[in-house]
């Protein structure tokens, strides 16, 4: 009996580890999105809209720093399920710190704290990154919202080449000192734990050498719990107390007198960043007059009003939303080497594509490509909210490039 469910176990091992390498076998991972992907589509779509990206170098060595930087637009129309972003830190999603944060800023604000942002502004950032651990690694841009979670943006690859022991983070002081911040004060927090660990063992030691439960139970039971504690005992315990004590007054004057200057730590809202002062929306105003996509498909199209404001004439050049970038090859080319999963060099389609000064137009415009099933956009049928939000690219003709916001009800097609 035992032996025959033994066998089946055994059988049924067997089925699932095959099945396990089978499946593994046939999986072949093709380009790894790190937790966007799985965000609900009409959230990615209407938060903050990440353009103008660009990536100082995508090959670095350990020690050796790179930039990422570029714009970002805050959606008017943000979802009611994330709170405003009042109390907003500039991110960078990777996993652990395999290069650290050197600096960040938001339109030149030095932002190691939290800050708040408007709505509809357009912000420029910059962020500092240098090389620690080697491997190549997703680094995405990323925005964290109280109260909302993590916003994330575009991902790149970034390999990082040498040897993570010679990495180094010095950094100066006010005092003057220069510090490695990679290694600073790490002997003196392993000494002091393993020296109050052992004081703590050894007091357990002191007193477990003797029988611990049974005759001290019989004996307290029997009246005499005071001949379990001899005279020796009380003066360990005595010396312990007053050692514990000198030792912890000791370590105080010590650390006092080796760092005599020490501030508390830094923290606190750094206010509202006040937005960049360009005005797009008011050079070209765009009303959507619907938007549509196919169910199954890769495709969202757009009848657009589009009434130019400027002076001089403007071409329609990219739709990007949740990070996509849908380009009329005709008006842009990237020149960013912007992440290949996410670029659809030949996506955008437009029934018209120039726009006089002055002129108002019904223009067609649809994205196709991959990159929207691949990056789940088309899983907004699932979402409890199906609107969408995006930048339109216009293009002048000195090459300026407007992004304005599109959005609305989005409406899928079946048939
Ligand atoms: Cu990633």
């Amino acid at each position: 009996m035992k032996g025959n469910i033994m066998n089946r176990a055994r059988k049924w091992l067997a089925i699932g580890f095959a099945t396990v390498v089978a499946s593994s076998v046939f999986y072949v991972p093709t380009v790894a999105a790190h937790g966007e992907k799985s965000q609900a589509a009409f959230l990615r779509m209407r938060t903050i809209h990440w353009y103008d990206l660009k990536w100082s170098k995508d090959q670095i060595a350990v020690n050796e720093t790179y930039t990422m930087s570029g714009k970002f637009r805050v959606f008017e129309d943000w979802p009611e399920a994330v709170r405003h972003p009042h109390v907003s830190f500039l991110n960078v999603g990777q996993p652990g710190p395999v290069s650290t944060r050197m600096s960040s800023y938001i339109n030149d604000v030095f932002v190691p704290r939290s800050v708040g942002i408007e709505l509809g502004g357009d912000y420029s950032f910059s962020v500092e990154l240098k090389g620690r651990r080697p491997g190549t690694w997703h680094v995405h841009t990323m925005m964290n919202i109280e109260g909302g979670g993590p916003l994330i943006g575009p991902g790149k690859y970034i390999t990082i080449t040498g040897n993570i022991e010679d990495f180094e983070n010095p950094i100066t002081d006010l005092t003057g000192n220069t510090v490695d911040i990679e290694r600073l004060g790490l002997g003196t927090v392993v000494g002091w734990h393993v020296f109050w660990y052992v004081l703590g063992i050894a007091w357990m030691w002191w007193w477990a050498r003797r029988p611990m439960f049974l005759p001290r139970y019989m004996r307290v039971e029997a009246g005499e719990a005071n001949d379990l504690i001899t005279d020796t005992d009380k003066k360990v315990t005595l010396g312990v107390m007053v050692g514990v004590l000198v030792i912890v007054l000791y370590g105080y004057q010590s650390a006092e007198s080796k760092h005599p200057v020490t501030v508390p730590l830094q923290a606190g809202l750094l206010g509202e960043i006040e937005p960049l002062p360009v005005d797009y929306d008011r050079m070209v105003s765009v009303d959507v007059l619907k938007a549509n996509y196919r169910v199954p498909g890769r495709t969202i199209s757009m009848k657009l009003e589009i009434t130019n404001h400027t002076d001089g004439v403007i071409s329609i050049g990219e739709f990007a939303t949740g990070g996509i970038r849908f380009l009329n090859p005709d008006v842009v080319v990237d020149d960013t080497d912007y992440p290949d999963n996410l670029l659809a060099p030949e996506g955008l389609e437009v029934s018209q594509q120039d726009i006089a000064p002055g002129e108002t137009v019904v223009v067609e415009v649809s994205g196709t490509d991959a990159a929207w099933e691949v990056e789940r956009m088309a899983d907004v049928i699932y979402d409890p909210d199906s609107r969408f939000g995006g930048l339109l690219f216009f293009v002048d003709a000195e090459g300026n490039r407007l992004p304005i916001p599109v959005g609305g009800a989005l409406i899928p097609i079946f048939v």
